[in-house]
């Protein structure tokens, strides 16, 4: 299953691709040379979470006959549109382009776009954000809406600096796994069974999450877990023997402690990670109280590690 990274020039394409997946520092994405043809990663730390990143050169065209055998491929296409220097009419002209003969080939692919680079002074606040991401919006639709063509599109705002672009690919990557849902399900019994607060399952090479339980996903949630990730991966490359870095037993907990008040436990959270399958590990968040039942956590966490062998069996 592919992705497809399209825009125009210098829009951010190879940026998001190595910041993400190879772990470029995003400082570092400013010395990258323009794509001159289209670079192919795979993603296949967990044999059954693999896909692939197409990274286009700007302003790449499509046609139907001649790119059939890339698009029958595609999952979904990602137009990252530039927010500090595109224009919002060109690009939606572009992108309904893209639509027009995408379609033609593959009624499955998922349209997402990334109103991308909102880190800058011209972004200081979320009203100036959403201006740009509601006017892109209203463009597009009425582009798409002209030329008679029917498709739903995805919008997000993103930044290579920041946890929203590990979001948005995170949220497109879960649309082409099917079993997503059944992973849905198991953390939001594991809510109900023991109380936890907020579960996400991760990547742990690339921190984007597969599936998090159903209810909203507030980024600081987000970012103190893929930070313990981090803590994770510094200790068991320092730590680690015979690059056996995780396995089954791997696991950190960490006790966020809420006032300055030594003696009062109850507000505290719990950060607490489990490996549960080749590179993918369990984040939660859980409260004091639940944390003190940890035995029912963990069994839950075992039935949920052998559900997803079981769902992973079946592919
Ligand atoms: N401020 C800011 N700059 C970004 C962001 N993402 C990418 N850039 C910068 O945008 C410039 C172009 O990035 P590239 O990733 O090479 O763009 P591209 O779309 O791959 O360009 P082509 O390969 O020529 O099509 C670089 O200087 C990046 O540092 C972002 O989120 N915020
Ligand atoms: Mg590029």
């Amino acid at each position: 299953m592919d992705i497809l990274l399209v825009g125009p020039s210098k829009s951010g394409k190879t940026s998001i691709q190595r910041v993400v997946f190879k772990k470029l520092s995003p400082h570092e994405s400013f010395f990258l040379p323009p794509t001159m043809s289209v670079e192919t990663l795979t993603v296949e730390n967990n044999p059954n979470v693999q896909f692939t990143i197409k990274d286009f050169p700007g302003n790449k065209e499509f046609d139907a006959e001649a790119d059939r055998a890339i698009l029958e491929q595609t999952g979904a296409i990602i137009y990252v549109f530039d927010a500090q220097i595109g224009d919002i009419e060109e690009s939606c002209g572009k992108l309904k382009d893209i639509i027009a003969e995408a379609s033609k080939v593959n009624e499955k692919i998922y349209y997402e776009v990334f109103v991308h680079k909102v880190d800058s002074d011209l972004y200081q606040n979320d009203d100036q954000k959403m201006e740009v991401y509601n006017d892109f919006q209203r463009e597009i639709r009425n582009e798409l809406k002209e030329a008679d063509i029917n498709v739903n599109i995805t919008f997000y705002l993103t930044s290579i600096y920041d946890h929203t672009i590990f979001d948005a690919l995170s949220k497109i990557v879960q649309k082409l796994f099917p079993f997503v849902e059944h992973l849905i399900e198991m953390l939001n019994s594991l809510h109900t069974s023991c109380g936890v607060e907020k579960a996400f399952i991760f990547d742990i090479i690339s921190k984007i999450f597969i599936a998090t339980d159903s209810s909203p996903v507030d980024i600081t949630h987000y970012e103190i877990c893929s930070e313990l990730i981090d803590v994770l991966i510094d200790m068991s490359c320092i730590y680690g023997k015979d690059n056996l870095k995780f396995d089954e037993e791997s696991s950190t907990t960490i006790k966020l402690k809420k006032g300055d008040n030594a003696d009062d436990e109850a507000g505290n959270t719990y950060l607490y990670l489990k490996e549960v399958d080749e590179y993918l590990v369990l984040v939660c968040l859980i409260g004091e109280e639940e944390f003190q039942k940890k035995h029912l956590i963990n069994y839950n966490i075992n039935l949920l590690k052998q559900s997803l062998k079981e769902i992973f069996a079946k592919k």
